[in-house]
């Protein structure tokens, strides 16, 4: 008989729900949910893809244990034996920080992923956790932390009602959007356009998203701190300055004017090339809009200034009136969410061994990685555990990381698929597909343009025998900590929410503070694993029933009587009463980012335009690395192409078609070259995630369109205040090859 599964879907951060149909354990046709109280049928190409994944005979089934350099089927209690066995020693050998741990973006999007694998960090006790977030959005981390008291107090742009909307950095006509949920990013923007309101795009590249709005502003790579600062400079030289309803808790106003003086519009146009004129007046709109919110991503992250770019973003947003006010920058407050005390941010609790660079957000730099693993030495990483990650591909200096994870003496990953990363570990355990787990989206109901909830129980069981991803990574805890190979899953995973429940019930902000914490135990529903986590926290949320407080609130059972999601309404006003900062303020001018400002001087005369530089981009049908192994995402027109301006080409003999030699400082890469005028002079770009390769991988899809690995082009260089990688700006050379 046919069935109808409703799920939302967890390949990116737009949260879209699906509509999938299914029959005898095959799945049909997938489409997107009409009656999705978020998504209302919007879905991308890759939505529609979930069966493919499912059925991929290149996903992995079964632990692969390699022995003699080749990777062979081997059981459960086999691989953990092993593991158990090699690093026991290694930590008794040389202390638990011997352990490196990189924990890939897929994690963000699974329920497991989220909540189980701060269990095994806090059971692995080591220093050397790494992830993808520093090459992605650690800048705004950081920045919010400074400014308003904690590192997921993320401002996301209230789309739905803004009237006027400056988006840095962005292509979410391809990407579907980041750190801002909303299924359907392209009509949202159009809305704005046609109900009166502006869309201003600021892109080295005339994006799709670009060509829709209704500006363009091309901008040098690497330079947006600078043209958001001289944004700044002129909201404060003609006194457009508003702080709307904040007015009584911005702190660091003057210090703040002071800062942005060196920037204005004229001395920073070289650098940029954001004609002066263009920046005063878009500093003249963005004030007088009757809403407005500036919004920065990727582009402005990935950046050397990524942290001053980011801090910037928000300071805009707060001068103007808009932050935390409808039709601005607002906070979402998702159903799981639980209170958060005030405390001082920081940085820097301890640092990496070779270089000393400092923490954030309890992790170090992955650019880091490499080195840490091979330069010899006291507390040196000899044994590595990827988590849904393909760092190969994906982090800089990829041919140096390629050579540091040969050597090491042990590495395990958990993954679906034998690739470019796993193809050195020891020992594979194999991840559950989406359809396999029941998903909420814990990370992007926290970034959400409207407040949702909801729930997609699994659709197919994993198969007889199989752990799910949430045990893996107990077990894979257990055995490296002393517990053994085959530990009472369910009595380990009892203690880990007894914890959970002790520390809510402690928390005087919480509706169950005082509560018996073996009432609340009990009276937990979803048996184990993820979803009894879910039950409790979405009852002790803020919508939540409370454990019979309110019999209206949420519960997973409520979750479960809902497929196709609740709408908690739009995003309100959240500050002052849940600012973070020690004094309950925001921070327009925290002393650890103005120390940053003299280094951002610099780039006003280092600017030189001779060369290239080399930026990302993303494809709607890509997901970083690990969706090119399905068929008809890949099918058709190469997509990793190197794209350079018509007249660059034309300058260097370069025609369409051709292939082209690209250097960095760190490596070489030759690719077929796409000639465009959608791209500013002197910027070429490159996606990643590709370089489908390497020996010992098994990707049958994608080897055969391989493409190249444009970060073995990345240098490892960094924004120093968050860590985070650049991968855009890259000097490169171009030549016909
Ligand atoms: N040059 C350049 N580099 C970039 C970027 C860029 O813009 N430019 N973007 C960066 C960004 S934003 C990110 S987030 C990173 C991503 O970097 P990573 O998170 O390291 O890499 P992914 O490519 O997402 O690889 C995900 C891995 O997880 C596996 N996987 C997929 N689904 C599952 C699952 O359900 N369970 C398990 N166990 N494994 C699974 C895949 O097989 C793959 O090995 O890339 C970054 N790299
Ligand atoms: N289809 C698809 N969707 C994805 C992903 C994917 O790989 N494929 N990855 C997901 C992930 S992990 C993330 S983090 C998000 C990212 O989502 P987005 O931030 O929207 O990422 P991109 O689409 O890469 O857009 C970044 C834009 O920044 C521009 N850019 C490059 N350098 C600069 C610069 O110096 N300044 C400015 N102003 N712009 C610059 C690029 O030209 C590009 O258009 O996408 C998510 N969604
Ligand atoms: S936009 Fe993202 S969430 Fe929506 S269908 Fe596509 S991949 Fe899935
Ligand atoms: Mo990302």
């Amino acid at each position: 008989m046919a069935l109808t599964h409703y799920r939302t879907c967890p390949l990116c951060e737009a949260t879209c729900g699906l509509e999938i149909s299914h029959e005898d354990g095959e799945v049909g046709r997938i489409r997107g949910d009409r009656d999705d109280v978020f998504s209302h049928g919007y879905i991308c190409p890759k939505g529609s893809t979930l069966g493919k994944l499912e059925n991929d005979p290149d996903r992995l089934r079964t632990p692969l244990v390699k022995r003699n350099g080749i990777h062979e089927a081997a059981t459960w209690d086999e691989a953990f034996a092993l593991i158990e066995e090699k690093l026991t020693a290694i930590v008794a050998n040389h202390g638990p920080d011997a352990i490196g741990l990189y924990l890939g973006n897929p994690n963000v999007h699974s329920m497991s992923g989220v909540l189980y694998t701060k269990a095994l960090v806090k059971m692995l006790r080591t220093r050397n956790i790494f992830s993808a977030a520093t090459v992605d959005q650690m800048p705004k981390h950081v920045s919010s932390g400074y400014m308003f008291g904690h590192p997921d107090l993320i401002p996301v742009p209230d789309l739905d009602r803004t009237s006027y909307l400056l988006m840095l950095g962005a292509n979410p006509h391809e990407s579907n959007g980041s750190l801002a949920t909303a299924p359907d990013w392209p009509g949202r923007l159009a809305a704005i356009s046609e109900r009166g309101g502006k869309v201003v795009v600021v892109d080295p590249r005339a994006t799709k998203t670009a060509k829709m709005s209704d500006e363009h502003i091309p901008i040098r790579p690497g330079t947006d701190a600078l043209f958001l600062f001289a944004l700044a400079q002129v909201i404060f030289e003609e006194d457009l300055v508003d702080l709307g309803h904040l007015t009584d808790v911005v702190n660091g106003v003057d210090e703040l004017a002071l800062a942005v003086v060196p920037f204005d519009p004229e001395s920073v146009e070289v650098a940029t090339g954001v004609p002066a004129t263009t920046t005063r007046r878009i500093a003249r709109e963005l004030a007088a809009a009757g809403s407005a919110a500036v919004y920065g991503r990727i582009g402005t992250h990935t950046a050397e200034f990524g942290t001053m770019a980011s801090w910037m973003v928000d300071v805009l947003n707060t001068i103007t009136g808009n932050l935390d006010a409808r039709g601005g920058a607002m906070f979402s407050r998702p159903a799981h969410e639980q209170p958060r005390s005030r405390r001082q941010f920081q940085v820097g609790r301890w640092t990496t061994r070779v270089r000393g660079l400092p923490e954030t957000r309890g992790e170090l730099p992955v650019s880091a990685l490499a080195e840490e693993i091979l330069e010899p030495g006291e507390g040196q990483i000899s044994a590595l555990i990827t988590i849904a990650g393909n760092p190969i591909l994906s982090t800089p200096d990829s041919d140096r990381l390629d050579e540091a994870f040969a050597s090491l003496d042990f590495m395990v990953s958990l993954d679906i698929y034998l690739n470019e990363t796993t193809r050195h570990a020891d020992v594979i355990l194999p991840g559950t597909t989406p359809l396999q787990r029941p998903h909420y989206d814990f990370a992007f109901y926290g970034l959400s343009v409207k407040n949702i909830a909801n729930y997609s129980p699994a659709m197919f069981e994993p198969p007889n025998g199989w752990l799910d991803e949430w045990q893996v990574l107990l077990r894979l805890a257990a055995s490296i900590t002393g517990q053994g190979s085959k530990p009472d899953l369910e009595t380990l995973d009892d203690a880990v929410f007894g914890t959970m429940v002790g520390s809510v019930v402690a928390n005087p902000t919480s509706p169950i503070h005082g509560r018996s914490p073996e009432e609340i135990f009990a009276a937990t529903d979803g048996g184990r694993g993820p979803e009894r986590m879910l039950d409790f926290l979405v009852r002790t949320g803020p919508y939540g029933e409370g454990y019979g407080r309110d019999p209206e609130g949420l519960s997973l059972q409520r979750l479960r009587e809902s497929p196709h999601g609740i709408d908690l309404g739009q995003m309100e006003p959240r500050f002052p009463a849940d600012l973070c900062t020690p004094l309950g303020t925001v921070e327009l001018a925290p002393p650890d980012l103005l120390a940053d400002v003299d280094r951002l001087r610099g780039l006003l005369e280092r600017v030189s335009n001779d060369g290239f530089v080399l930026i990302g981009r993303r494809d709607v049908r890509s997901n970083n690395s690990w969706m090119h192994n399905v068929d008809v995402l890949v099918r058709g027109r190469d997509r990793c192409t190197l794209q350079i301006n018509s007249a660059d080409a034309t300058r260097i003999g370069l025609s369409p078609g051709d292939r082209a030699k690209v250097s960095s400082a760190t490596g070489t890469v030759m690719a077929p070259v796409e000639v465009t005028d959608d791209i500013m002079a002197g910027v070429v770009s490159l996606p990643h995630g590709w370089g489908h390769d390497l020996d010992g991988s098994n990707l049958s899809v994608a080897s055969v369109r391989p493409g190249v690995n444009t970060n073995r082009l990345s240098t490892g260089a960094m924004d120093p205040l968050s860590g985070n990688a650049v991968l855009n700006g890259i000097p490169v050379e171009v030549v016909p090859a």
